[in-house]
């Protein structure tokens, strides 16, 4: 048994996460991946990771100082993540949460081996990303939201600085601008997006698909262009989210025309397009992802997707769904998709979410946590946890290595982590023990 240090500094170099008692050692070896080594001996705590193992060992370091007390095993972990994809997913565009709440949720999102955060930055509501050269965007849209209340929206600096500080915790940004439908907010920032030339009304509400925007317009094009085009300019992955979802106002050629358009405009801007898994039949490169979430819908576009090469996210809605009700007691939350309790989130396999996708279409899966009524720091992380500890096991461990019963166990250990990090308040254990 080693002592635990008294101090652990998580944002040191690979190599020496720790100083005092217990030193880390090892060098990143040339092997790609997230695979990575943790041995715990007298002598120190030695790390061999792959290039993105780093993070990866080092948080559940942290847990183990965490969660172990002032001494820590001897062990051996060898360990790398199931799926490659391993994401959470917060809208913020329905209630605004800005730079310092999205740290935390980055800090915990890493503590669970997540390496993507995606962020949901336009809506009918609100716009949550400053544009250059459109302020109208966050000047109209930006200052209110779902309730009424007081919105905001992320300068293009505070969007940056996230994807640095995220960046050095293994987690990638994904930003997504919802198009063509949930638009709302640009047809009432820019009047020349509506086929009469009149800003559309803003929006307090939480109905969806009444919105889209029009490419025969000829102020579509054009703004397509430089909404997407700023967001790949800023960086933070590969990929750009053109959200796709729940569009009712389109006949459905014409849609998936504007998605094909919006996956080459994306294209153009050097990034790889995600999109919701409405819009699989519209996109027609083999680099594209598609994030599937309502198990109601025909899978067949799906299906055909991954015959075509696609990668698939799994977001499905009555597993991952972080803003639906644990049970009908739950102050917070929607039920369209039911009640997804803690093992909801964690009892289910990705292999057979959508029947008839091959497993090695499968890149991953994703958390969701829509925000229609969703509106403090202390909603949130109480939506968030405890089910995003299971989601993010789902996502990194192998099914036969999985047991609902030993979870259960383990998860009882971290609340009261949680706790301390002020995740929860002290009496609260998250949605569950309401
Ligand atoms: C469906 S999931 C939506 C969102 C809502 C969510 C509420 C998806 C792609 N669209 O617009 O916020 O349900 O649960």
């Amino acid at each position: 048994m080693i002592p635990a240090p008294s101090r652990l500094d998580l944002r040191d170099e690979p190599g020496y996460l720790v100083d005092g008692e217990v030193q880390v050692h090892g060098q990143p070896s040339a092997a790609t991946g997230e695979h990575y080594r943790i041995r715990v001996r007298a002598h120190g705590i030695e790390v061999d990771a792959g290039p993105a193992g780093w993070p990866r060992a080092r948080a559940v370091i942290a847990q183990l100082v965490a969660l172990t007390g002032p001494t820590i095993p001897a062990l051996d972990i060898t360990d790398q993540p199931r799926y490659r994809w391993r994401g959470l997913m917060i809208d913020i565009a329905r209630h605004y949460f800005g730079p310092e709440i999205l740290r935390e949720v980055i800090d915990l999102a890493a503590s669970y081996g997540l390496n993507v955060l995606h962020l949901h930055l336009t809506d009918d509501q609100g716009w949550r990303l400053q544009v250059p050269g459109r302020p109208e965007l966050t000047d109209h849209s930006g200052p209110h939201d779902a309730s009424g209340g007081a919105g905001g929206y992320l300068s293009t600096a505070d969007y940056t600085g996230l994807v640095r500080y995220a960046g050095e915790r293994g987690i990638a940004v994904i930003g997504e601008i919802d198009l063509p439908g949930h638009s709302n907010a640009a047809l009432h920032a820019v009047p020349e997006l509506n086929p009469d030339g009149r800003s559309a009304d803003a929006y307090a509400g939480t109905d969806v698909g009444f919105s889209t925007l029009e490419s025969s317009l000829p102020a579509t094009g054009p703004f397509v262009a430089d909404v997407l085009g700023e967001l790949a300019r800023l960086g933070g992955a590969e990929f750009v989210h053109i959200g796709a979802d729940e569009v009712q106002r389109l006949p459905a050629g014409d849609y998936l025309d504007f998605v094909a358009h919006l996956e080459q405009v994306v294209a153009d801007a050097g990034k790889r397009t995600v999109a919701w898994q409405e819009a699989a039949a519209g996109l027609c490169r083999p680099d594209s992802l598609v994030q599937f979430w309502d198990c109601r819908l025909d899978p067949g576009p799906v299906i055909d997707a991954a015959g075509r090469g696609l990668q698939v996210i799994l977001s499905p809605a009555p597993h991952t769904y972080l803003d639906m009700k644990t049970d009908p007691g739950c102050r917070l939350g929607q039920d369209w998709a039911g009640f997804v309790d803690l093992r909801a989130s964690y009892d289910w396999d990705p292999e057979q979410t959508v029947p008839g996708l091959p497993p090695s279409a499968i890149a991953g899966v994703e958390a969701a946590l829509w925000t229609e009524t969703i509106r403090t720091r202390d909603d949130l992380f109480d939506m968030l946890l405890p089910r995003l500890a299971a989601i993010a096991e789902v996502a990194w461990t192998s099914q036969q290595q999985r047991s609902w019963e030993q979870f259960a166990a383990r998860v009882q250990v971290h609340r009261q982590w949680w706790r301390e990090r002020g995740y929860l308040p002290d009496a609260s254990g998250g949605t569950l023990t309401a």
